[in-house]
């Protein structure tokens, strides 16, 4: 099999499914293929800091490897009020860029797009940002993270509110 070929296909492919769903702003392979799934339930976990209504449970971020790859960081949003909020941006010195992603499966094919408007954190509800899903990308990491490591992150909120989270570093798994 022509290799050359065969990533060319795959391109096309993606960029076919690209077209059909809004606009990947990365495609499959950048670093966020994670399967696992994630345990505990929306009443369960530690609350690590809130923010308005919203309680931000359990962070954690990937362990990665390299200076300059990828990371995600991951947690649980819990809504402790009627009205609905959005987690709509993410800032921080750990990587070049920090964006609000989502993973899907299109046809197949495991790929990754900034989410539209933030993430929905629904009234009396939770949301959970984890391995395969929603995600905090970390886009060019400034330096390798360990686990143990401790990463800042700061969340901005559709309310208006942010806070500035201490985020610990975990191997997946
Ligand atoms: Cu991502």
């Amino acid at each position: 099999m022509n290799k050359h070929l065969n990533f060319l296909a795959t391109a096309l492919a993606a960029a076919a499914l690209a077209l059909a769903a809004c606009q990947p702003s990365m495609m499959n392979g950048h670093g966020d293929m994670g399967d696992m799934a994630d345990g505990g339930g929306p009443n369960e976990g530690k609350v690590a800091a809130t923010v308005g209504s919203v309680e931000i449970v359990d962070p954690w971020a990937r362990s990665a490897a390299m200076e300059g790859g990828n990371s995600a960081i991951y947690m649980t949003l819990r809504n402790t009020s009627g009205d609905v909020d959005r987690l709509v941006s993410a800032s921080g010195e750990a990587a070049t860029a920090i964006e609000i992603h989502e993973t899907k499966m299109n046809d197949g094919v495991m790929q990754m797009q900034q989410v539209e408007g933030g993430i929905e954190v629904p009234a009396n509800g939770s949301v959970a940002l984890k391995p395969g899903g929603y995600h905090v990308m970390l886009i060019g990491l400034v330096s390798p993270l360990k686990a143990g490591d401790m990463l800042t992150v700061t969340l901005m909120f559709e309310s208006g509110n942010s806070v500035e989270l201490t985020v610990p570093v975990m191997d997946p798994m």
